[in-house]
């Protein structure tokens, strides 16, 4: 009978262990998210921490922020748009998004709102970025008007790029689709 019992215990405490294993595990593979962007000083930005690529007046903002002190604030001239360039915040001046699900921003936007945000990526040879090709990619969540928005974009939908490596990616570019003004913060990759 006590035999039994402690079979029993036995038995029932490894089934707890393999319980707590397993928990481990999961927990282990859960994703982590890593900060690429977010416009505060001294971050490990080399040079500039963005530019103008196309009809936009981008420069930093302290009014509305989403993290920390400093946010991107984009002026937006076309009425078609525009687009700004967003430098990696590395050290080795690039991030390996190879291995990466997603990779995000905040926004706040200004304008009417509803609006999809497009991203392109560029790597450190200058491959992919800003072209007349259709090598980009929309969001599918869209933008609230003057509240502060997490885009995310699947890196498993990103299209394939001639010569772009992945593996080196040093900017992100953001398309925004309507004239006005947008706050952008917080880039960040989810792997
Ligand atoms: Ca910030």
């Amino acid at each position: 009978m006590r035999e039994n019992l402690v079979k029993s215990i036995v038995v029932g405490l490894m089934f707890l262990c393999l319980i707590i294993l397993n928990a481990v595990a999961e927990q282990s593979e859960q994703i982590t998210t890593v900060s690429l962007q977010n416009f505060e000083p001294e971050n490990s930005t080399e040079d500039e921490y963005f530019l103008n690529i196309w009809e936009t007046e981008p420069d930093f903002a302290t009014d509305i922020v989403h993290s920390g002190s400093r946010s991107l604030m984009l002026e937006a001239n076309n009425e078609a748009g525009g687009t700004v360039g967003i430098r990696i915040a590395s050290e080795d001046g690039y991030v390996d998004l190879s291995k990466g699900k997603k990779i995000s921003i905040w926004v706040y936007d200004t304008t009417e709102g509803s609006n999809s945000i497009q991203i392109r990526l560029k790597d450190t040879e200058d491959n992919g970025g800003s072209g007349e090709d259709r090598n980009y990619l929309w969001s599918t969540k869209k933008t609230k008007k003057d509240t502060w928005t997490e885009i995310a974009w699947r890196l498993d939908k990103y299209p394939e790029v001639e010569d772009l490596n992945l593996t080196q990616i040093s900017s992100v570019e953001i398309y925004v689709p309507v004239e006005g003004t947008y706050y952008l913060d917080d880039v960040e990759l989810m792997e």
